[in-house]
């Protein structure tokens, strides 16, 4: 079985269909909760899937460091390893090696860089990273690419999208011909139109069953995110899977998905899970604030997710200052669910073509600081 994508419905820009894995479906628009080294943090995988989540996002940079994407070939693949038997993707490493790996050394080869684990030397190119990925097993592979760090200067983005462009056919090549899987092709470009569209003219010449938006949320502010968001998916094709990577924040990924996105990842859901921050239709709750120690509400009185149909604010504020395992299970999972609610709320305006009455009443009562 080949990955498809069937486009169903369309609102303005906004899209709504279904990816079809031999893993299973996926909706989109779609969130995926990241599972960086093996794991959603502080949640079992049966839990992860009763949020709502259809896919995951995993790590070659994590994974290749640590337990090595040798031993989780030899123990059977990543879903296996991890106990998720639906569909995985996973990035390609690139953007980790710059973000989190010591010293680095960049060339057209690849990058050479040191772990931040242990400080030992590995080496990623886009052959190397489609071996890793092979080797986990991932239904969705990334090409290996490199994202500047931005503000960046016109010529630093147009040389470093120059050499992702080179790199996206190196991973083509070497990801070959895998029925099942689907190779993703990733456009750069900063925030220069021109640049974008040369991506993606790129990207579409080699051929990929997917295109990614990287090069975005990594500093820039939503404003300007958005502005070139109004016209980056209108570069890529129309019957193939749109993902922006790492985003976001509950409106960055309504904006997103306004604008033609039909695929996102981010950290915050999980992470925010672990700092005690909650995400909710009102807006953000600080769980650490010392006004929830008495009081008997649910984090939020419209959601149906374990964490607020059982527990109070009181509980959750008494297990953070505690320090309790419990705390960060049950912030993730509520957040989790948040956002796989408000996917299918997307899903559903967008069939019913209701789009823009449901994104007025998402920003209705929201708080901008914390609730
Ligand atoms: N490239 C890759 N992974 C990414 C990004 C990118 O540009 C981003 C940018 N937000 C997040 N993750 N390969
Ligand atoms: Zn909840």
């Amino acid at each position: 079985m080949e990955i498809s994508f069937d486009l169903k419905a369309t609102d303005g820009r906004a899209r709504t269909g279904v990816i079809r894995t031999p893993r299973g479906d996926i909706r989109t628009p779609a969130f995926m909760p990241v599972g960086t080294a093996a794991t959603v943090k502080a949640m079992m995988p049966e839990s992860v899937r009763e949020t709502g989540a259809d896919i995951l996002l995993g790590n070659t940079y994590h994974l290749m460091l640590r337990p090595t994407a040798e031993r989780i070939d030899r123990l059977g693949g990543l879903h296996k390893f991890m106990n998720w038997d639906r569909p995985i993707l996973t990035d390609s490493g690139g953007f980790q090696v710059m973000s989190l790996a010591g010293l680095r050394k960049l060339t057209e080869e690849g990058v050479k860089f040191t772990s931040h684990v242990d400080g030992s030397k590995h080496m990623l190119s886009p052959e190397r990273s489609m071996e890793i990925q092979k080797l986990l097993g991932s239904d969705i592979v990334m090409c290996f690419d490199e994202c500047p760090a931005l503000p960046a200067d016109r010529d630093t983005i147009a040389r470093s999208m120059e050499l992702s462009m080179r790199w996206a056919k190196r991973s083509k090549e070497a990801f070959g011909e895998r029925p099942g899987h689907a190779l993703f092709g990733i456009m750069q470009g900063g925030l220069e139109r021109d640049l974008r569209e040369v991506s993606a003219q790129k990207l579409r010449e080699i051929g990929f069953h997917g295109y990614a938006i990287g090069g975005l949320a990594v500093g820039e502010g939503q404003q300007a995110m958005f502005a070139c968001l109004d016209y980056a998916p209108g570069f890529l094709p129309e019957d193939k899977p749109r993902y922006l990577m790492g985003v976001g924040k509950p409106d960055d990924i309504v904006g997103a998905v306004k604008r033609g996105v039909d695929m996102m990842d981010c950290v915050l859901p999980s992470r925010s899970g672990r700092t005690g921050q909650a995400f909710t239709r009102r807006g953000v709750v600080n769980i650490k604030n010392a006004r929830h120690i008495d009081d008997p509400r649910p984090l939020d009185e419209d959601c149906t997710c374990p964490t607020c149909r059982n527990y109070s604010r009181a509980y959750l504020s008494h297990v953070y200052r505690s320090n309790e395992m419990i705390s960060a299970m049950l912030l993730t999972w509520h957040n989790l669910h948040y956002f796989q609610e408000i996917m299918q709320g997307m899903r559903a305006a967008i069939a019913g073509g209701t789009f823009d009455a449901w994104e007025a009443d998402f920003h209705a009562g929201r708080a901008d600081g914390d609730i």
